[in-house]
């Protein structure tokens, strides 16, 4: 059995409420469903949770990350600003993985530098949300 875990960093909660020709139109409680839906023959347990407090996001991180078999992090704008949550990151032992729903390198030159990915297994971003899915089988 693989326990895995989505964490989604500030606004993401947002999510198919506003912004949708950057970051889809669905919620991500809906994707959930689906995510679900696509490793039901799996051996996989798929947990979500979102903050939009860094410490929350801290705490959860030091939570899971000497148990679970892989942590899925979009930790959003925070990925961009958080010294913090790569030291979280370098501090478990679990492995992460970073995902972006949109393509951050095609954005503003503030989105190109990630405190995570140095520190992260490896990086999806610009494929929406199937970069969660394409993390999940990485891991499976
Ligand atoms: O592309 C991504 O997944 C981001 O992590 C999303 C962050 C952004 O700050 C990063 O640079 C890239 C922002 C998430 C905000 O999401 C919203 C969704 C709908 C409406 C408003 C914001």
């Amino acid at each position: 059995m693989l326990r895995v875990i989505i964490i989604n960093g500030p606004n993401l909660n947002l999510l198919g409420r506003r912004e949708p020709e950057i970051y889809g139109e669905d919620t991500f409680e809906d994707f959930m469903i689906h995510l679900k839906g696509k490793f039901v023959e799996d051996d996989v347990t798929l947990e979500y949770f979102q903050s939009n407090h860094e410490g929350h996001l801290l705490d959860k991180l030091h939570e899971v990350g000497f148990d679970y078999d892989g942590i899925i992090l979009n930790a959003g704008a925070l990925t961009h600003t958080s010294i913090a949550i790569a030291d979280a990151i370098a501090g478990i032992e679990t492995p992460v993985i970073e995902v972006h729903i949109s393509n951050v390198h095609k954005r503003e030159a503030f989105r190109h530098h990630s405190y995570v990915s140095p520190v992260a297994e490896g990086v999806i971003v610009g494929f929406g949300l199937r970069g969660y899915e394409l993390a999940v089988a990485y891991f499976l």
